[in-house]
């Protein structure tokens, strides 16, 4: 088979995510034990996804935010980021409590900086900022250390605790390696991951998803909030079954918890290799199309395309 084009790849991604997230919301919150009682294996969910057009949530609006401020920019520019997250914001989605608070004093003009430092002690760790990186990923594909630096940046509105914030950096270097990547190595790919988030809290888990085989060791990475409870699940997940999407994100969904983050990073991951083509239909078809739906994140994939080729280091 011959590989994605870069297009591919930019669209798969974009939409990996948003299909990710999408299904993953259906089970979110659930436990593994209620979920199995409907799905027993992980490509189960692709071949007969629940019923209905499939919404996404605040994962994929903030991804949105992320891609139309790199399209604009060329870069991370905060009061743009800002402004697009709180242009885009619907309470709806889902959004995590603090994020939340702070989407709304942007969008009321209100003084949202302090809010960021002061509504969780030391700053938010929740997996908000990685879970909305991908397209930085993308757009830095060729060199690590901006993806990183970039990473870090757009995290800057509602993450400042340094676990949030790696957390970010790892799921941004996770894409753009996976971007680069004609054949999946294993052994490259986690080490280039390892010299992006050097911490304990992220060393272990990526140290152990290296050697991961089975997909009941998974539950040993976590399922929770707290990015130090989800990246290293997806990153571990893509790197177990890298040629196969549904399983990848099915395998995490059947964790319960916050199902549609672990999927939305681990889609985006998945497909920023894979190129969009083998996405399972049934789920691109039920994937909303509203306003900024579907068609939507298309049309932004082509677009962060066009802006960031030039960069390619394939
Ligand atoms: N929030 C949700 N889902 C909840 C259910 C929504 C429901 N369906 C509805 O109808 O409303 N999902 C989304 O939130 C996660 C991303 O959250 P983010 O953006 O990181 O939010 P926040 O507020 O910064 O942090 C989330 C929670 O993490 C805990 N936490 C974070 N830092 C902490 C700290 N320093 N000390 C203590 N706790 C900390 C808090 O409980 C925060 O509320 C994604 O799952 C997304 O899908
Ligand atoms: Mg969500
Ligand atoms: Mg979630």
């Amino acid at each position: 088979m011959s590989s994605p084009t870069l297009e591919d790849r930019f669209a798969g991604c974009l939409l990996g995510l948003a299909v990710g997230d999408a299904l993953g919301a259906r089970f979110e919150g659930r436990s593994p034990e209620g979920i199995a009682q409907q799905y027993l294996q992980p490509r189960d969910l692709s071949e007969h996804p629940p019923f209905g057009e499939l919404w996404y949530t605040d994962d994929t609006q903030m991804m949105i935010g992320v891609c139309e401020t790199l399209i604009a920019c060329g870069e991370i520019n905060y009061p743009e980021l800002c402004r697009r997250f709180a242009e885009n914001y619907e309470l709806h989605r889902g959004y995590g409590r603090s994020t939340q608070l702070i989407l709304e004093a942007i969008r009321d003009g209100h003084d949202h900086r302090m809010l960021a430092e002061e509504l969780l002690p030391g700053g938010s760790f929740g997996n908000g900022a990685a879970m909305r990186v991908a397209p930085v990923g993308l757009a830095f594909r060729g060199d690590l250390a901006k993806a990183a630096e970039q990473a870090r940046k757009s995290a800057q509105p509602t993450h400042l605790h340094r676990l949030g914030i790696e957390g970010a950096e790892l799921l941004a270097a996770a894409v753009a390696l996976a971007s680069c990547t004609e054949r999946f190595d294993r052994d490259s790919f986690f080490e280039q991951l390892q010299a992006v988030a050097p911490s304990l809290e992220y060393a272990g888990p990526l140290g152990r998803a290296r050697g991961l085989t089975e997909r009941r060791d998974l539950v040993l990475f976590g399922n929770g909030i707290a990015a130090t409870d989800s990246v290293g699940t997806a990153i571990a997940s893509f790197a177990r079954t890298p040629d196969n999407y549904s399983e990848t994100i099915g395998s995490v969904i059947l964790l319960g918890g916050d199902t549609d983050t672990m999927a939305a990073m681990a889609g985006a991951i998945s497909r920023a290799y894979l190129g969009r083509a083998a996405i399972p239909e049934k789920l691109l078809d039920a994937l909303e199309d509203g306003p900024k739906g579907r068609r939507y994140l298309e049309t932004l994939a082509l677009q962060m395309c066009r802006r960031f080729s030039h960069r390619s280091n394939e």
